[in-house]
This record gives structure tokens, sequence and C-alpha cells, in this order.
């Protein structure tokens, strides 16, 4: 159910307060110590992030798709790190058993993960399995009344927290491509399962990845993400449609705050006798910065509008990921440029946001492979016209 405009325009309003007040605050403490504090992320709970598309039967906010994004681009306006705490339980970490999962799996794992009492986390990336994602190599061999699962999952975001991993496995090993791929429902701690140390990453400090090794790991038949074999590649890419709309919120949210950054900046910062804010050449890094930032932000919503309709979104939702990482790209490096060599200075955000939005452009699907999606669909749509 939709909220009401006026509770709606509460929840917008209460997000933003706590990223003034509470976030933004704690950028460079948290990017310095590489972690998140505890009283952020029990306040990240207390206000339901954790939950936010989780159906309220289950304890969670249930949003809509539009008032996910945007919550999303409100909470996107801090440093990134903030945003990926939670981020894995509203998305990839939760929306595979969400969408395909069993009654039983669904009552069993969506509480926990709404509320943020279990961190939720999405393996299926490989050392030889990124872009290509139906080439999954990790397996899935039935024995008896288990699964024994093999393999290496490598930067998987939040792994080293989770409570809970749905894994991509490959189930019918004469099946080489996607449809010999499953999901499951992996609990942290069964043996067999282990993760590597935590990778040092570019940017993003606070949030964590490392890789998930699977060593004849047993799980339960009924860990399998809706009880049957073969669905798991769909599965995941539902979840990324969906996960690839959420990214794009939150590249307009950051996009948003970094051209607040530029701009509070220019009109403080003196030179040449007056406000570098009064020169033509930075307006136009001010003024291209936000059209884009809005053009992202009407694409975003307006994707999301038509999923909430009941629209297949696949190809707007690589649009507008497509987009909004760009987008966010290019203004994150005019940031640095109209803060010349403060830019480039730790002490200041905009090197750090520069180094953090550069993920965006990568994760949940390169712009490359958006590109492909996007392209495919295209083609087949024509070629369906043509009768060819
Ligand atoms: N929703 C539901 N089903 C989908 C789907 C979607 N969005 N996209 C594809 N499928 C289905 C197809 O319909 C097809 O089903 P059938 O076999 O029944 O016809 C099946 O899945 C295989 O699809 P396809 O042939 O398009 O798969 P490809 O191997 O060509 O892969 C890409 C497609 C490249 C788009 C996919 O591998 C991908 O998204 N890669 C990027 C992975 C990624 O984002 N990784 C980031 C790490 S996870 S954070």
């Amino acid at each position: 159910m939709p909220l009401d405009p006026e509770t709606r325009a509460q929840l917008v309003e209460t997000m933003r307060r706590f990223v003034d007040e509470r976030l933004i605050p704690r950028e460079a403490e948290v990017a310095d110590a590489d972690a998140m504090p505890a009283d952020i992320i029990q306040e990240m709970r207390d206000l339901g992030l954790f939950g936010l598309s989780i159906a309220e039967e289950y304890g969670g906010l249930g949003l809509t798709m539009e008032e996910e994004a945007l919550v999303v681009m409100e909470v996107g306006r801090a440093a990134p790190a903030f945003r990926s705490m939670f981020a894995t339980n509203v998305g990839i970490g939760s929306q595979g058993i969400a969408i395909d999962g069993t009654a039983e799996q669904k009552a069993k794992y969506l509480p926990g993960l709404a509320s943020g009492a279990i961190i939720g986390s999405f393996a299926l990336t490989e050392p030889e399995v990124g872009s290509d994602a139906g080439s999954v190599r990790t397996t899935a061999r039935r024995d008896g009344d288990h699964y024994v699962l093999n393999g290496t999952k490598r930067y998987i975001t939040n792994a080293p927290h989770a409570g809970l991993f749905t894994v991509m496995a490959r189930t019918d090993p004469a099946v080489k491509g996607a449809g010999g791929v499953s999901a499951f429902a992996v609990e942290a701690g069964v043996p067999g399962l282990s993760l590597g140390k935590p990778e040092r990453k570019m940017g993003q400090q606070g949030a964590h990845v490392c890789d998930v090794i699977f060593d004849n790991c047993r799980v339960p038949a009924e860990a399998l993400i809706g009880g049957r074999e073969g669905q798991g590649f769909k599965t995941a890419m539902k979840v990324l449609d969906k996960g690839r709309l959420h990214i794009a919120a939150a590249c307009t949210g950051l996009a948003e705050r970094i051209i607040d950054d530029m701009v509070g900046y220019a009109v403080g910062r003196r030179q040449f006798g007056k406000a570098i804010a009064e020169f033509q050449l930075l307006q136009g890094l001010f003024a291209d910065s936000k059209a884009e930032a809005l053009a992202s932000r009407a694409l975003v919503l307006d994707a999301a509008r038509r999923r909430d309709a009941g629209e297949d979104v696949a190809m707007a939702a690589s649009c507008a990921k497509m987009f909004a990482s760009e987008m966010v790209g290019r203004v994150a490096d005019r940031n640095v440029q109209v803060h010349g060599g403060a830019g480039y200075i730790r002490d200041y955000r905009a090197e750090q946001l520069f180094r953090d939005a550069r993920l965006f452009r990568i994760y949940e699907g390169t712009t490359q492979i958006q590109q492909t999606i996007i392209a495919k669909a295209l083609i087949a749509e024509a070629r369906g016209k043509a009768g060819l």
C-alpha cells in the first residue's frame, strides 16, 4: 500500500535530517576507521532502514519502489558506505527470498532481515565469473536431503557481517549456461563456509567486501530458494533489476549532495577579488551538474513508478543505472575541479566522494553490461516489429 502524501513527505524529511545531523558529520570518522559505528547501525535499525522494501507482514516498511527510491535519494546524500550498511538487506541480500522464496523461507528470514538483526549478502560473482553471471562455477550437488556446495564467491558486499547469503550455484553441471544455476539461502556459520580477509578498496571505507568460500559445505535441501532448481539466474536478474534502480537513486542523491558542496565551496572561496562562483566557467560546471542530476531523478522515479505499476522495467532500470552512475562520476569529478588544490586533499570531502562514487559504475552490472541489456532489448523490439 503506497503511503499517503503527508506520511511520505514526513519519511523523506526524517531521512534528510538523519543524514544531515547524524551521518554527514561522521563521514571522516567512518572513512578513517574503516568501520561503521555501532550507534549509527542501531539508529538505522530504529528508523527501519534495513526493512525498507520488506513487506509489513514481515516487519518491514513495505515501501513501493518509488518510495524506496525517494528514501534512498536522501540517504544517498551521505558517503555511500552508510547506505551500503543496510542496502544489501533492502536489495540484493533479501529480494531473492522476497521475490522467489517459499512461504517458509520468507517467514524464516525476512523478519530478521527487516529488523537488521541479520545482515543479508548476495553471492553471485566469482573469481572467473563477473559480468558473465550465467557461467557460475560454484557447484551445489544434491546428496540425499542436502546439497553440498563447493566454490569461491568474490567481492561479496557485507560478507564479513552477514548472517545469511543468497548464493548462486550450479545444480546441473550438464547445463553450462544460466539454466543450470540455482539460488540458495545459506546461513553464516555452517560448516564448510569460510570468509576471506576483507579487501582494501579504492573508496567506500566503512563498507566491507571479502571472498566467501564453500568447501564441501552441506546445506539442507530446504535452502533451495523457491524449492525449484534451475531458477537461480532468473532470480538473480530480477533482484538486480530492482537493485539497479536502488543504485540509480543512490547516485542521484549523492550527486545532489555533491552539487551543494560544490556551489557551497565556490560561494565562499575568493580569487581575483571575488567569489569563484562568479566565474562563468565554473557556473557552467554547476549548471551541467544540476541539469544532469534532475534528469537522473526524473528517470529513476519514472522507472520506479512503472515497476510499481507492474511493468517490466529491466531495460529502464539499466538505463537509470547507467545514466545515474555515469552522471555522479562526472559531478564528483567537477567537484574536485571546483575545489582546486583542496579537491585533492583528504581533509575535504571532495576527494573521498570522488573515490566513493567510482564504484557505482561497476557493481550491480558495469556500464557496459547495462548498455548490452538496453541494446539487446531494443534490437529484440525492432526485430519483433519487423517480423524477423
Ligand atoms: N528478469 C527475469 N529473467 C531474466 C532477466 C530479467 N531481468 N534477464 C534475463 N532473464 C532470463 C532470460 O529471459 C533467459 O531465460 P530463458 O533461458 O528462459 O530464455 C535467461 O534469464 C538467460 O538470459 P540471457 O540469455 O539474457 O543471459 P546472458 O547469459 O546473456 O546474461 C547479462 C545476461 C549479461 C545481462 C547478465 O549476465 C548480467 O546481468 N550480468 C551482469 C551481472 C552483474 O550485474 N553482476 C554484478 C555483481 S552482483 S552485485
